[in-house]
C-alpha cells in the first residue's frame, strides 16, 4: 500500500516506525521534496496513499527543518490534494496558524488559530503522561480508535485550546479534548482528509497501537469524509484525567565479563558485597566485589512494558568512562528496547559533549540525537547539568547577583547540552537526573552558604534531632559538587529541562521509602514535572510519595527486579487510595 511517512530530521520517527513494523505495515520515508512526488502520484496501482507525520519537539524547529528542507510547501500540497494525512504532536500542530512557541513563525494554517504556552500557575507544564481523550461526538463513526476509557501520552508545553464560542473555526476541527488542570484542550483534530492527534499514539501502549491501526485500516471512502458537528463548550470538571506515572528504571552497566547487564546499587554501589565488610566501601574497581546481574535490559523492557510500566528509564551509569558514540551496545540496546515495547523510553549517561578517539568533537545535541533516532523519547542529563548551572551561577555572581537560585543564579549562554537539545527536540525531551545526598550540619553553628535550605528531621522520625542539606554529586555520586539541590533544580528548570528524576544516594536501593523531605523541598522550588526516585520498597511507599508530594511519577528499580513488588501491585493500591492511574 501507498503509506508514507515524513521525516524531516529530528525527533523520536522510529518510535512510529517500530509501530508500524509491530501491525505489519510497510511504509516508505519522505525526506526529499522528490519524496513527496511519489506520495502524490496518482497511479492507481497505489491509490491507498496515507501519510503519516510523527513530528516531535518545537514548532519553530520543526517548521524551520521542513522549510530548509523544501518540505514544507508539498506537505502543504499533499494535504490540499485531499489524499489522508495523520499528524502526530507537531505534525498536529503545524496544521494550525502559529505557535506561541515560535513567534513569528507561520504553520499550515489550514485550523486558523494559534497554539499557546499552558498555564503553569496551577499545574507542572510540561503537561507530560498520560491522560484521557474525551470524543467531541460520541456518535461520531469516524472515532479513529479514540476511546474515553484508554489512555494516551502526552508530552508537551503548548496546546490549543478548545473554546466553541472563541474560535468555532477552529472547535469544528476538535475531534476529541483533554483537560488538564482547569484547561480543556483539543487533543485530536479530525476533518475531510486530516487527522491529527496531540498525544502519541505510537507510545500509548496497546490503546495507541488500536488507533494506529484503525486510521490504516479504514476504508478510504470513510476515512476523508468527517460529518460536521455542532460542537459545543466542554466546561472543565472539578478533577483532570492526568494519572500518575510508574517507572521502571534500569541501570545498565557491562559487568566484568563484559556482558551488558541490568545492575542495581545500594546507595549506588553496584558491586555485590563482601561477607566481612559491613557497610559498603565505594571504589571503581570495586575491590575484586562482582558486578550485581539483575538481568538483561531488554528482556527486563518487556516484561515491564507487559507489566504496565507507564515509562522506562535505561541508565548507561558508567558513560562518564566513556564516549557514548563508540558505546555502541548500550545504542543497541536502545533500539532492541524500542521495538517493543511502546511506551516512553528514557536515556540517561554520557549525554554530554564528548571527543571520539580519532579526536571527532561530537556535541552533546549529536550524541542525543543518536539516542533519539534509535528510539528514546527522552534523554536524561546528570553530571553535565551539574557543570552547566555552575558555570550559569558563576556568571550570575559576576553580573552582581547571590548565585542563590533566584534571580542572581545567572543565564545560560545557549551552549549547555540541555539548552542545545531542548532548542532541537523540545524541552519536553530533556529530563534531568539529579543525585543528591544529604549533608548533615549541626545549625547552631552552620554559617554556610545553604542556610536557609537546611531541613530538620520530623518529631518521630528516625530523623528527629538531625539538621541537613542536599549536595549536587556528579558521576554517579563519586565526586561530591558545590552545589545544592535548590540551586540544580531551578537552574535546570530555567535552561529549558522538561522534568526532573529526583534521586536520593542515601534512599537507592534501601527500600525505607522515597526521601519525602527531598521531594517536598525541590516541588516547591520547581513548577516542571517531577520524577521521584530511590528508596521505594512497597506499594505503599508509592502512595505516601504522591499523596505527601503530588509529584506526577514516581520511580523504582531494585524492588521491580528482584520481583518483591509488582507494577500491577502498584497501581492497585494507588487505585485504592483514589489516586489515578492508568491501568
Ligand atoms: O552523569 O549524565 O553521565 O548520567 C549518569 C546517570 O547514571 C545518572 O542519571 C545517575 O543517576 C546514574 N548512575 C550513575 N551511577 C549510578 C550507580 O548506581 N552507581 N544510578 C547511577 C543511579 C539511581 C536510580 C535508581 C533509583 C531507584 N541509580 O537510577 O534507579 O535510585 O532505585 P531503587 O528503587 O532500587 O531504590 P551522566
Amino acid at each position: 500500500m501507498g503509506l508514507f511517512f515524513l521525516d524531516y530530521g529530528a525527533g523520536n520517527v522510529q518510535s512510529l516506525a517500530n509501530s508500524l513494523k509491530k501491525l505489519g505495515y510497510e511504509f516508505q520515508w519522505i525526506r526529499t521534496p522528490e519524496d513527496f512526488d511519489k506520495a502524490t502520484l496518482t497511479d492507481l496501482s497505489i491509490v491507498l496513499q496515507s501519510l503519516i507525520f510523527p513530528g516531535v519537539g518545537a514548532f519553530g524547529s520543526a517548521i524551520t527543518a521542513l522549510q530548509s528542507k523544501g518540505l514544507l510547501e508539498p506537505l502543504r500540497k499533499y494535504i490540499e490534494s485531499g489524499r489522508p494525512y495523520f499528524g502526530i504532536c507537531i505534525g498536529m500542530q503545524v496544521l494550525f496558524e502559529s505557535s506561541t512557541e515560535s513567534p513569528g513563525l507561520k504553520g499550515l494554517g489550514l485550523i486558523p488559530f494559534t497554539i499557546d504556552l499552558f498555564d503553569s500557575t496551577e499545574k507542572a507544564v510540561p503537561h507530560i503522561g498520560w491522560n484521557s481523550a474525551d470524543l467531541l461526538d460520541s456518535a461520531d463513526k469516524s472515532d479513529e480508535g479514540v476511546s474515553a476509557s484508554s489512555h494516551y501520552y502526552f508530552v508537551h508545553s503548548y496546546r490549543a485550546p478548545y473554546d466553541p464560542e472563541k474560535s468555532p473555526e477552529t472547535a469544528q476541527w476538535a475531534h476529541s479534548v483533554t483537560q488538564y488542570g482547569q484547561e480543556v484542550f483539543i487533543a485530536s483534530v479530525r476533518k475531510a482528509n486530516v487527522f491529527g492527534t496531540q498525544f502519541h499514539p505510537e507510545k500509548s501502549g496497546e490503546a495507541g497501537l488500536k488507533i494506529i491501526a484503525a486510521w490504516l485500516s479504514e476504508p478510504e471512502s470513510q476515512r476523508s469524509v468527517a460529518p460536521p458537528t455542532p460542537r459545543i463548550a466542554r466546561p472543565p470538571r472539578p478533577t483532570h484525567g492526568l494519572t500518575k506515572r510508574i517507572v521502571a528504571c534500569m541501570d545498565v552497566r557491562t559487568n566484568d565479563d563484559g556482558d551488558l547487564v541490568v545492575t542495581k546499587g545500594d546507595q549506588y554501589d553496584v558491586r555485590e558485597k563482601a561477607p566481612d565488610t559491613p557497610g559498603t566501601i565505594q571504589t571503581t574497581s570495586g575491590g575484586g566485589r562482582a558486578v550485581r546481574n539483575l538481568g538483561k535490559p531488554v528482556a527486563l523492557a518487556e516484561r515491564y512494558y507487559t507489566a504496565g510500566a507507564d515509562e522506562l528509564c535505561l541508565m548507561n551509569i558508567t558513560s562518564f568512562r566513556h564516549s557514548p558514540l563508540q558505546d555502541q551496545p548500550m545504542l543497541a540496546v536502545v533500539r532492541a528496547a524500542a521495538e517493543e515495547v511502546f511506551v516512553p523510553l528514557t536515556i540517561g549517561g554520557g549525554i554530554k559533549d564528548t571527543v571520539d578517539p580519532d579526536g571527532t568533537r561530537r556535541s552533546a545535541l549529536e550524541v542525543a540525537s543518536l539516542y533519539f533516532r534509535a528510539g528514546a523519547d527522552k534523554v536524561s542529563i546528570a553530571s553535565e547539568a551539574v557543570y552547566t548551572v555552575e558555570r550559569m551561577i558563576e556568571r550570575g555572581k559576576a553580573a552582581g547577583g547571590d548565585g542563590s537560585g533566584g534571580n542572581g543564579i545567572g543565564e545560560g549562554d545557549g551552549s549547555s547540552a540541555i539548552e542545545t537539545i531542548a532548542h532541537a527536540y523540545g524541552r519536553q525531551a530533556v529530563v534531568v537526573s539529579i543525585d543528591p545526598r544529604r549533608v548533615y550540619v549541626d545549625p547552631s553553628t552552620y554559617s554556610g552558604e545553604f542556610k536557609d535550605q537546611i531541613i530538620y528531621g520530623k518529631p518521630g522520625t528516625p530523623d528527629e534531632g538531625k539538621a541537613w542539606w542536599y549536595q549536587c554529586t556528579v558521576s554517579g555520586g563519586r565526586e561530591n559538587r558545590p552545589l545544592s539541590v535548590v540551586q540544580l533544580a531551578k537552574g535546570v528548570e530555567k535552561l529549558g529541562a522538561g522534568e526532573l528524576v529526583l534521586n536520593s544516594i542515601d534512599r537507592d536501593g534501601t527500600g525505607k521509602g522515597f526521601d519525602i523531605d527531598l521531594i517536598q523541598l525541590v516541588r516547591k522550588n520547581v513548577s516542571i514535572p517531577i520524577i521521584a526516585s530511590s528508596g521505594a520498597g512497597s506499594a505503599a511507599h508509592f502512595v505516601e510519595v504522591f499523596e505527601k508530594t503530588g509529584v506526577e511519577a514516581a520511580l523504582a528499580a531494585g524492588i521491580f527486579h528482584r520481583g518483591e513488588v509488582g507494577i500491577g501491585e502498584v497501581k492497585e493500591a494507588l487505585g485504592n487510595a483514589n489516586l489515578g492511574v492508568r491501568v
